[in-house]
């Protein structure tokens, strides 16, 4: 069984999101979505509008998503992979190069981003509503 792992915050869920768990999942057999904690969030400039349980339980329910685990801090990468059986390490191109270091345990792939959707991009946009 192949498994394909990525990472993220994953708020205020959208198309490019689900773009990429798709594709992520057509890489093998099972996918696992390690998730920002609220804690990582704030280490990462974050600020996750739905909390941790709640991204857990929205990611959860799509059908390309086998399992959520919490993503804590920076290094766990590594021993993630070793921990989960890992074949395939998948992210968005914005992160091109930034996780190389774990070819030597798994195939590392980034996919081109989804063009013109982001969770900034959103939160802009309904300010831009709200305040005419
Ligand atoms: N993404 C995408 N297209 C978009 C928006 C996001 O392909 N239009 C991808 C990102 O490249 C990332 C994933 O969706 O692979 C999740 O995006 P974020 O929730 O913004 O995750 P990020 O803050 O980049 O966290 O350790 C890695 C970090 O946790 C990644």
């Amino acid at each position: 069984m192949r498994k394909v792992i990525t990472y993220g915050t994953f708020d205020l869920l959208h198309w490019g999101h689900i773009n990429i768990l798709k594709r992520a999942k057509e890489l093998g057999d099972y996918l696992i979505v390690a998730i920002s904690s609220d804690e990582f969030n704030e280490i990462k400039g974050k600020k996750a509008y739905h909390s941790f349980e709640n991204r857990k339980m929205i990611l959860e329910s799509i059908r390309y998503v086998d399992e959520v685990i919490a993503e804590d801090n920076w290094e766990q990468k590594v021993n993630d992979v070793k921990k989960h059986d890992i074949d395939v390490f998948v992210m968005g191109d914005d992160w091109e190069g930034e996780f190389d270091f774990l070819k030597d345990q798994c195939e590392v792939v980034y996919l081109p981003r989804t063009v013109g959707i982001s969770t900034s991009k959103i939160k802009k946009d309904l300010l831009k509503v709200n305040n005419g």
